[in-house]
């Protein structure tokens, strides 16, 4: 792979530009991880101040991963990609990726739309395979986003690719991904007719778990709505504690901000 500069045929100087090229291509990936330590600090910020403040995470699971390089070689040669980092910063925006994994189909918009609505993130592009599944099934919703990273010298912006699903969805994904490693990409039609049901099936049950959740979400804020005094004791952790809750209360300053 080359960055900028073309190979000395000098020894000294190809020793040189071995060196530079290790050093461009190190610097290269770690633009990739923070821009995945970025994006998982935002992550982690929506699950936890969901998790305070309304008792509930539409967050069920967060990883991620970088490509190998190896990975990204075989790739950019099967795009005809350039082997130089500006062309492969250009034309593989999956290097960095981050898969979120949600409780509820509703969720996923609800979390892509949280995460597309931030200043410093710019959505390069979308795919909506919940609204239309690949033929075989496949069930996700796909974010290219770009975020700045703050290097020493620059700022870098970097493509993270987010798939957000449900967890039936990455389920079936899970299992989908390893049988079609185990037939070497060719999956017998038998096999793929069932595995299109089962995506059915998990879908079905992602309807269903999103109205039941619906339901009892309507009765309990029914009941909430009715409710005459605060459960003081169920407070989560980091809120006001109970003594100095109840004196801010007493004192009539509950209007003003704190
Ligand atoms: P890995 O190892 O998960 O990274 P691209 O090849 O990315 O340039 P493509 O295929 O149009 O273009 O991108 P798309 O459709 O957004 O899919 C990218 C990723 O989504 C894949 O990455 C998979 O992780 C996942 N994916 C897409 N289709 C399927 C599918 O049918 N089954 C499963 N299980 N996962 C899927 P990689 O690079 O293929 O693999």
């Amino acid at each position: 792979m080359e960055s900028r500069h073309t190979v000395s045929r000098d020894p000294a100087d190809a020793g040189a530009d071995f060196d530079r090229l290790r050093n461009d291509f190190t610097r290269f990936m770690m633009s990739y991880k923070f821009g995945i330590d970025e994006l998982m600090t935002k992550i982690n910020i929506l699950k936890e101040e969901f998790t305070h403040i309304h008792r509930y995470s539409p967050i069920e699971h967060v990883g991620s991963r970088l490509k190998t390089p190896e990975s990204i070689v075989a790739k950019a040669r099967r795009k005809e990609c350039p082997l130089t980092l500006d062309d492969i910063r250009t034309n593989i925006v999956d290097i960095a990726g981050i898969r979120i994994t949600c409780s509820f189909i509703s969720d996923t918009y609800r979390i892509a739309d949280m995460l597309s609505g931030q200043t410093d993130v710019k959505v390069l592009e979308v795919k909506d395979y919940i609204a239309e599944p690949k033929p075989n099934g496949y069930k996700s919703l796909h974010l290219i986003v770009e975020i700045p990273v703050f290097m020493s010298d620059r700022v870098q912006p970097v493509p993270v690719e987010l798939q957000i699903r449900t967890i039936a969805m990455d389920f079936w994904a899970s299992l989908e991904h390893k049988i079609f490693y185990k037939y070497g990409g060719t999956i017998p039609a038998p096999l793929l007719d069932e595995l299109k049901d089962a995506a059915d099936s998990a879908n079905r049950l992602d309807v269903t778990m999103e109205r039941l959740h619906d339901e009892v979400a309507e009765i309990k804020s029914g009941r909430d709505a009715s409710a005459e005094s605060i459960h003081l004791d169920s407070m989560p952790p980091l809120a006001l504690p109970r003594e100095l809750l109840m004196s801010i209360l007493e004192a009539g300053n509950i209007a003003r901000p704190l």
